[in-house]
Order: structure tokens, then sequence, then C-alpha cells
């Protein structure tokens, strides 16, 4: 087993990389960029070497300082978490080089399902279904007219190098396909370099749903099921859950059945996650492979059991999978509220700022995977990510319940935005709460101004309130009124409110 691991990235995931080392007995090594002294992932770890500017490009994107952090520490292993080198091969194959273990798949198993025609054709030719379309990559108009016929409109014309959304664009009938043709190749070729792309059959409303998968060094590939990932704004996921509402048990046994075939194609070792897109039949089609560790991973651990950064680094160590399919069961259900510093008032724009205060919630089912602390800033240099809020239940209902009682506890104050009102209002939705979405959902349901729970009378209730607690001499003693949240339904009072404040400036 490694000796001590550096952790080339920072945040939550650091962290939660650290937390798995810790659980190991192994060591961990942070690093971190003149942004991050104070963070939390370098406080946790073992060790931490500083690596560079602000900017990641020159920080936790610098290839050689990372490398000479690793060297300079001793490290045996790096784990590149989510994000920054997690899917470069070319920072894979560096590791190796110099002697270093990198806790991911083989560089290959990367390129392979990096490049999305390439995987297409690998994943099609390995039995995997694909959205019907274009076997390969087209030059011409005429090549996209005669796949429309065949499939018939509307289509998708997708980049080949694009992916995660960029270098999309739908044509609805002939008449567009000339000019959308002429502008995804030449946004392709400025944005990419590479002009190349194809064709598939457009799915009206899909839903996004993803399975785990893990295989070892040995030869043994399993799945963990599904993550439901259809709440998305923008192709950033806002809420996963485990299992989907939607799928049948007979379509889980299948999916679960393609992303191992699938993962076996490509050769692959550790975590990965097979993306589907299926539409309102039921059918399901391969999308992309991501190769590391993801942000939802959570959800996944509530419902199996499995550490699965654990198991990462111990199948990187070359030890067998510590599990088998057959021990394997999803065992009640677990949602995942990603916590931003962003205004979604203000359509979402980073927010971030110092917490002044924080109050981070728990109580059965409750997990929380958090990158600052109280009194720590949210830096405008990285992904704005407060805390991932994860909650367990028996059932749905019950799951559904503790994350809006989870949601009611926690208080984030100071010089930042966030989003816990905009999942505050999510959790409410009866379209939510019936399993009754798809990825179109907060693009079709989401008017910032009703989400607030901020009308007139709820503001005029506010100030009324603040009236009531200054005649009534309320300058310091502690609030009088409950503290939580109501049971169901319903935005929080604004006299409680008003305790909150009155005990957070106690
Ligand atoms: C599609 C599609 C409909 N039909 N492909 C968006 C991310 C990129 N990786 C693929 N995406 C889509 N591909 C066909 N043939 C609709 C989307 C899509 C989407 C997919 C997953 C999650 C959210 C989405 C939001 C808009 C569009």
């Amino acid at each position: 087993m490694f000796k001590r691991i550096l952790i080339a990235n920072r945040g939550e995931i650091a962290v939660r990389v650290i937390r798995a080392c810790r659980d190991l007995g192994i060591e961990s090594v942070a690093v971190y960029s003149e942004a991050d002294r104070a963070a939390l992932h370098v406080r946790e770890a073992d060790y931490a070497v500083a690596v560079g500017p602000a900017p990641a490009r020159e920080s936790y994107l610098n290839i050689e300082r990372i490398l000479d952090a690793a060297r300079a520490t001793g490290a045996d292993a790096i784990h590149p978490g989510y994000g920054f080198f997690s899917e470069n091969a070319g920072f894979s194959r560096a590791v190796a080089k110099a002697g270093i273990t990198f806790i991911g798949p083989p560089p290959e198993a990367i390129e392979k399902m990096g490049d999305k025609v390439e995987a297409r054709k690998l994943m099609s030719a390995a039995g995997v279904p694909v959205t019907p379309g274009s076997p390969d990559t087209l030059e011409t108009e005429d090549e996209v007219r005669a796949i429309a016929k065949k499939v018939g409109f509307p289509i998708m014309l997708k980049a080949a190098a694009g992916g995660g959304g960029k270098g999309m664009r739908m044509i609805e009938n002939d008449k567009d396909l000339a000019s959308a043709v002429r502008t995804v190749a030449s946004e392709a070729k400025s944005s990419f370099g590479d002009g190349r792309f194809y064709v598939e059959k457009y799915l009206n409303r899909p839903r996004h749903i993803e399975v785990q998968v893990f295989a070892d060094t040995l030869g043994e590939t399993v799945h963990l099921f599904e993550r439901e990932c259809s709440i998305q704004r923008r192709h950033q996921k806002v809420v996963e859950e485990s299992p989907s509402p939607f799928i049948t048990p007979a379509m889980r046994r299948e999916m679960g059945e393609v992303a191992v075939r699938a993962a076996r194609a490509v050769g692959y070792v550790g975590a990965g996650t097979i993306e589907f897109l299926a539409d309102a039949e039921r059918n399901f089609y391969f999308l992309e492979m991501n190769t590391r560790i993801q942000v939802e991973h959570p959800v996944t651990e509530m419902v199996t059991g499995i550490d699965l950064v654990k198991a990462q680094i111990e199948v990187a160590a070359g030890m067998p999978l510590p599990f088998r399919q057959n021990d394997l069961a999803q065992r009640g259900w677990a949602l995942e509220c990603r916590i931003y510093a962003e205004n979604p008032a203000a359509g979402f724009v980073p927010a971030p700022g110092k917490i002044e205060t924080m109050r981070l919630p728990d109580g059965p089912g409750v997990r929380v995977d958090a990158g600052v602390y109280e009194g720590a800033e949210v830096s405008l240099f990285y992904d704005p990510m407060i805390a991932k809020l994860v909650a367990w239940g028996r059932d749905r209902n019950e799951a559904i319940g503790r994350m809006r009682r989870a949601l009611g506890e926690f208080v984030v104050t100071g010089a930042l935005t966030t989003n816990l009102d905009f999942h505050r209002w999510i959790v409410e939705h009866p379209r939510f709460i019936a399993g009754d979405f798809d990825t179109n959902f907060i693009n079709q349901e989401y008017r910032p101004e009703a989400a607030k729970g901020g009308d007139d009378a709820h503001l005029a209730a506010l100030l009324a309130a603040a009236v009531m607690a200054y005649r009534n001499g309320h300058n310091g003693a502690p609030a009088a009124q409950p503290m939580a949240a109501p049971a169901a339904g319903g935005a929080v009072s604004p006299w409680k409110i008003l305790g909150r404040l009155d005990m957070l400036r106690r």
C-alpha cells in the first residue's frame, strides 16, 4: 500500500481524498496556490506544499510544480480529484515517468473516451447502444442531409472535439441545415482547433442518467447502479440522486450490464462513469464516459455503503476490488444538493467572498462535504462551491424530507450570496417531488422572482418583525422564536428569520 499520497486538487474533493487517506492510514500531501494558503484542504493534510500563484494555470495546472511537490515530499502516488488533471493522459504519463502511481485509469482509456467520435465507434462495436446517427465524422452538408433522411429531423450536430454541451446545435428541418453545418464547423475549428463533426438523432427533453463503474487491475469490472442527474442548468448539475425515480428494475439491470461492457471495451481501471441519455420511452443511449471520480459520487456511497475514494486507492495499489457485483445493492435513497456561492437572481453569476458565519446542518441521514470553514474565503479564482449537502433516507420521501430539514438548518452569512434558496425551491417543487422532470426542468420552471422567497408581503412582514424587535428592546438577547424551519413545506417565517439574524449577531 502507498505510504504518502499527494492530492493534486483543492476544495472539498481534496478534503474528501485526505479523509480516505486517513481512514487507510496513509499520509496526505496537499498542494496549494497563493490564494489557498489558509484553505481547508491545507489545514487538514499531513503536509502541504505551495505550488504557485493563484491562477490555476500557474499552480494546480502546472505539471512540473506538482511533480516537484511530489518528489520533495516523497509521495508515492497522486490523486487528481475531479477537474484539473483528472482526465489528462499527458499528466498521468508524466506521473508514471516520475516513478509515481497515478490514481486513475490507464492513459489509453482516458484518450479513447476523450475523443467523442472514437468513443462512439468503440461503444457501438462493443454492443453499447449509441444514439442513431452517423457512424463516423462527416465532412459535407450533403452527408449531414443523408443522415437526416435516415434518422429523421430534428437532428443534433455535434463537434467531435466538443462534449459537456460545447459545440452542439439542433437542426429542425432541411431549410436550416446548410447554415447550421457551417456554424458548427467554424465554431469547432476556432474553439477546439478541430472542425470535425458528427450527427445524432435529436432526443427531445432527455433524462441524464449515469452508471458508476469500477474495475481493478486483475480483470474484475462491476457497476454500482445509477445516478439521476437531470436537474441541471447550462450543463452544470444542481441536484443528483440515486436511485433514479424514472427507471424500472429491468432498465436498471440492462444499464448496469451495458455500462460494464463499455468500461471493459476500453480496458478501464478504477472509478468511472458511463453517461446515458434516456428518452420518454425509456430507450437509453451512451453519451460519454467520465474517466474520474465525480462530484456526485457521495449519493452512490450513501446507497451502496461503499467508500469509492478508498476503493480507488486500493485498486491503484494493485489490490483486488473490495466488493463483487453480487455484494452490491441499493439501500434507501440519497440526494445531493450542490451549494454554491452564486447569485440565482443575477443569472447565477459567481458571488464569492468571505464567510463570516456558517452553520452546517447535520443529524440523522445528513452528510456535508464542505470545502470551506467559517471565516474562510470563497475565492474568485476557482469553482465557487461551498459544500455538497447529501441526505439519505429509507425511501425517496424520507430523503427529500431530510434534505428540506438540512437546507433549513444551513446558514451562511458574509460578503457572498448562496444558492441555498434556489435549492429550497427545487425540493419543494411538485414536479421534483413527483420525480417528473427531465434536463429541461430548470429552464422550464425556474423564475428567479418566484423562488427568492422574497415577495412583497414577505418583505413587509420581515420589516414589521424588525420594527417590533426594535420596540421590544431586542438588542442582543437570544432569540425567543424556535430556530428550526417548518417541518414540511412553506417559506421560513420572517419572525424566525429575524430570530436567526439576532442569534448570529449575539
Ligand atoms: C443531446 C441532446 C439531445 N439529443 N444529444 C448536452 C451535453 C452533451 N454532452 C450532450 N448533450 C445533449 N446531447 C442528442 N442526440 C441533448 C443534450 C442536452 C443535455 C444532455 C444531458 C444533460 C443536460 C442537457 C441539457 C441540454 C441538452
